[in-house]
Order: structure tokens, then C-alpha cells, then sequence
């Protein structure tokens, strides 16, 4: 995760008392180095940036905060140095896409993630499964797709799916095409032949090459011999979740010379996110990343719901079907971890936290159960609830009489809070939250 790295970096800098000559330069410098490494960013990647903050330090006169504005700017050219930016489309559709990689690193899920991010955002999207090596590839592909209704396109051989696929892209004026493929143990000749077959059939706009970043190191150089085979167009970092460091995310794009366009934060489909310099410049800087966030709540929101249950609170009629409804909502916006380090300062919170994952949180699946266990009626009259039914219903759904009225009184909270919210020009505050899901970068 950044936040280890982010932590180091703070460190670093605050490390030095007294910032005023070139000694203390120096130290700072030193520590930066120690950190840098600490956290596997590539040695030669560490050498340019010290060389560059010490640059640019002098330059602008040693003090502290022009110290830490010089790490910014230069992490900001280590990370954009390497070109394009989140998913570009071709200037006519369908903008065809394939992923490569090594066995296991997440090519098949990444697929499947990447059709939903883009589904989410108004395209038209058709996924070929190309993965004819492992038995069950199709199969997982064809389930992850039924999950998020995107079509997927599978034929006998790899040239044939997608061959087939780009025909039916183009047929079904679908906007984007995706095409998984098989992956190895290690790079290996057949592996490259294959990969530039399929290349040549379907002349693809983006090779993605998804990478493993629990493999640190060999994350880029396996990327590095891809690009040199294939040519990549960009790179996504996968497991970015786990025990990884986050410095592979630092140096990957200067030391293949791609950039890192994409980072996978988890295993649900919701859990990709856009690689957007700035933002990560700001996340490592401690500052947070509100854009990233709020184009993720707002491609996670059904708008056209959520103004039906605004209206509903207005008139007072919010029930038990609007609650659960709004809790699956939030359910769809995956692991909170990853969400809550991209507000400033919640850092060190999302790592204390550990990995809550919404969707399949206790909280969610007991406030399911019990509105599932009850009547039609009930779920629209909040205050038809007496004893004696929540006894029927606490039963019904395996819980406890205690825990029934926890989430009453939850559901209780949560209309009246949302009325006030909605009362105090509250919505205009929300709508231009959920705005910025409209300003996703095409480049
Ligand atoms: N935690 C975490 N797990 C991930 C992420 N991306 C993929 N995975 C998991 O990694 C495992 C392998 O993912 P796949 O998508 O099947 O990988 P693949 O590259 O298609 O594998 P092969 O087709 O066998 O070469 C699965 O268990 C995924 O759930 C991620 O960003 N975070
Ligand atoms: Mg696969």
C-alpha cells in the first residue's frame, strides 16, 4: 500500500530539525535514499530522484519546505515521465485492448475489472476469452462477466476468439473490446508467438501488461522482456493490497518506459483504480486523493436511485426496501481500506482498520437477512414493528432480539440524519461529490 511508503517519506523529512546548509541537505537526502529503498523502489530509479531533489533544493535555497515541494515535483516526474494517463479510446470504436502477463498475476480478473470500470462509465463493452491454455480460463472469465452483464466471446482456438470477438465488437457497435489470454511459469518462446499472433489479428490500441506487485523486483523486469517482445502500451499493478510495499508502483513505469495506468486494490471487481500521477503524488505526500474517491462513490451510485430515494426522505416515506437497497449501494463500493487511505491524514487508519470488505461485511449480511425476514408490509411501514414481530423476524433471519433492534435504531438514525441532510441543501453538496464521476480522464 502507499501509506507505507507515504509514512517513510514523512519520516524522512521530518527526521531533519534544523534545514538551513548543505549538510542538512545532506542528511535529509540520506534518509530520503533509505527510505526509497526500504520500500524496493529500484536502486536507479532512488539514484535520479536524490540526484534530482538535491537539484532542485539548491536551486530554489535549502530550507524545509522547499525540501519537500522539490520531492513533489519530482515524484511527480518519476511517475508521469512514462506517457498516457487512465484509458484511452480510439478515435473510432471499438478500442480494442489486450492483456498479457505471467501466469497467475490477475490478467483474467484484471479483465474482468476493467470491463466493469468502463461499463460503469456508459461503454458498450465485449470481453474475449483467449485463454485456451488453462482448462478452466473460459469458464472463470464467462462467470466474472455474468457478475457485471458484459458479453463475453470465447471460440475454439485463440486466433479464432479473437478473430470472432473483434468481428462481433464491430457488428454489436460495441465501444470497447478486451482480450484475456493465456499466461506461463515464465517468459517462454511459444508464450511470445502466441501473444504476437494475436496481435497481429486484432492490431490492438493498449497492451496492458498486468503485474504481479507482491513479486516486487521482478514485477518490472518481467515487464521490461514483455515490452521488448510485444511493445505494452501501459502497465497494471495487481494485489496492490497485500504486503506489498508500494514501491514497485514508484520506479515500474521509468524503468520499463511505460506507464502504469491502472493499480488493482483487492479481488472484487469494484477494486481498480485509475493511476493518476497527481493523486498519487498527493496520496505519497500525505495529502489524500478526493477525486479518486469520489468518482469511485459516484460510479458505485445509481443516480437515478438515489434521486428516487432523496424524494422519498423528503416526503418522509423512507422504509426498509429504500434502506437495504442504499446498503447494497454501499456494499458495491468494496474494500473500505483502500477507500479510506485516500482521505488526507486516514492513512495510518485504513492500515490500523485491516481489510473490511463491505460487501461481505457481518453488518451488511445481518441487516439483509433481517429486512429479507420481513413482510411486505412491514418493510413499508417502518412503524408497524411491535414486539412480537420482532421476535417473528429476529427468528426468521437467525439473529438476536438485541441485534434486531440495533439495526432498527441504525435504520431510525439514517432517516432522520438524512433528512436533515436533505433539508440543509445537503443533496447540492452530494450531487457535486458524485459530479466528478463525469470528469474521468479519457487521457
Ligand atoms: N488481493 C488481490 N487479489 C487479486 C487481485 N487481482 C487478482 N487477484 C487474485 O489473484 C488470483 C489470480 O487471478 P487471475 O485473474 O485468475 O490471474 P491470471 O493472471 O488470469 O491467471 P492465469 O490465467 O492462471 O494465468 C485470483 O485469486 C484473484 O482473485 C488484486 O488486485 N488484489
Ligand atoms: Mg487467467
Amino acid at each position: 500500500m502507499l501509506n507505507k511508503i507515504a509514512e517513510s517519506l514523512k519520516a524522512a523529512v521530518s527526521r531533519i530539525r534544523h534545514f538551513d546548509d548543505e549538510a542538512s541537505l545532506k542528511r535529509a537526502l540520506e534518509e530520503l535514499r533509505k527510505a526509497l529503498l526500504k520500500n524496493d523502489v529500484h536502486y536507479k530509479v532512488v539514484k535520479d530522484l536524490i540526484a534530482a531533489v538535491e537539484t532542485k533544493t539548491k536551486q530554489a535555497g535549502i530550507q524545509k519546505d522547499r525540501f519537500a515541494k522539490a520531492l513533489e515535483e519530482t515524484l511527480y516526474e518519476t511517475l508521469a515521465a512514462a506517457g498516457s494517463q487512465g484509458f484511452t479510446f480510439a478515435d473510432r470504436p471499438p478500442t480494442v485492448v489486450m492483456i498479457a502477463g505471467l501466469q497467475g498475476g490477475g490478467k483474467t480478473t484484471t479483465c474482468a475489472k476493467l470491463a466493469k470500470y468502463l461499463k460503469e462509465r456508459g461503454k458498450k463493452v465485449l470481453v474475449a476469452a483467449a485463454d485456451l491454455q488453462r482448462l478452466a480460463a473460459v469458464e472463470q472469465l464467462r462467470r466474472l462477466c455474468e457478475q457485471i452483464e458484459v458479453e463475453a466471446f470465447s471460440a475454439s482456438t485463440p486466433i479464432e476468439t479473437v478473430n470472432g470477438a473483434l468481428k462481433r465488437a464491430k457488428d454489436g457497435h460495441f465501444d470497447v473490446l478486451i482480450a484475456d489470454t493465456a499466461g506461463r511459469l515464465a517468459i517462454d518462446a511459444p508464450l511470445m508467438e502466441e501473444l504476437n499472433a494475436i496481435k497481429s489479428a486484432i492490431n490492438p490500441h493498449e497492451i496492458f501488461y498486468v503485474a504481479d506487485s507482491l513479486t516486487g523486483q521482478d514485477a518490472a523486469k518481467t515487464a521490461a522482456a514483455f515490452h521488448e517482445k510485444i511493445t505494452l502500451t501501459g502497465v497494471i499493478l495487481t494485489k496492490f493490497d497485500g504486503d506489498s510495499t508500494g514501491g514497485i508502483a514508484l520506479g515500474i513505469a521509468r524503468q520499463v518506459g511505460v506507464a502504469l495506468r491502472f493499480i488493482g486494490v483487492g479481488e472484487k471487481l469494484g477494486d481498480l483504480e485509475v493511476f493518476i500521477p497527481e493523486r498519487i503524488v498527493s496520496r505519497l505526500m500525505g495529502g489524500g486523493d478526493i477525486a479518486t474517491l469520489a468518482e469511485k462513490v459516484g460510479a458505485a451510485i445509481d443516480e437515478k436511485k438515489a434521486k428516487e430515494i432523496e424524494r422519498k426522505i423528503k416526503k418522509g416515506s423512507f422504509n426498509y426496501d429504500d434502506f437495504l437497497e442504499q446498503i447494497e449501494q454501499l456494499g458495491k463500493l468494496g474494500n473500505i481500506k483502500s477507500l479510506l487511505s485516500m482521505l488526507p491524514g486516514a492513512g495510518a487508519l485504513a492500515d490500523k482498520l485491516g481489510d473490511v470488505d463491505l460487501q461481505n461485511s457481518k453488518e451488511i449480511k445481518h441487516t439483509r437477512a433481517m429486512i429479507q425476514s420481513m413482510t411486505r408490509r412491514e418493510r413499508e411501514n417502518p412503524d408497524l414493528l411491535n414486539p412480537s414481530r420482532k421476535n417473528r423476524i429476529a427468528l426468521g433471519a437467525g439473529l438476536k432480539i438485541e441485534e434486531i433492534n440495533r439495526i432498527i435504531k441504525q435504520f431510525k438514525n439514517g432517516s432522520k440524519l438524512a433528512k436533515q441532510f436533505s433539508s440543509k441543501g445537503g443533496s447540492s453538496r452530494l450531487q457535486s461529490l458524485l459530479g466528478a464521476k463525469n470528469s474521468f480522464r479519457t487521457r
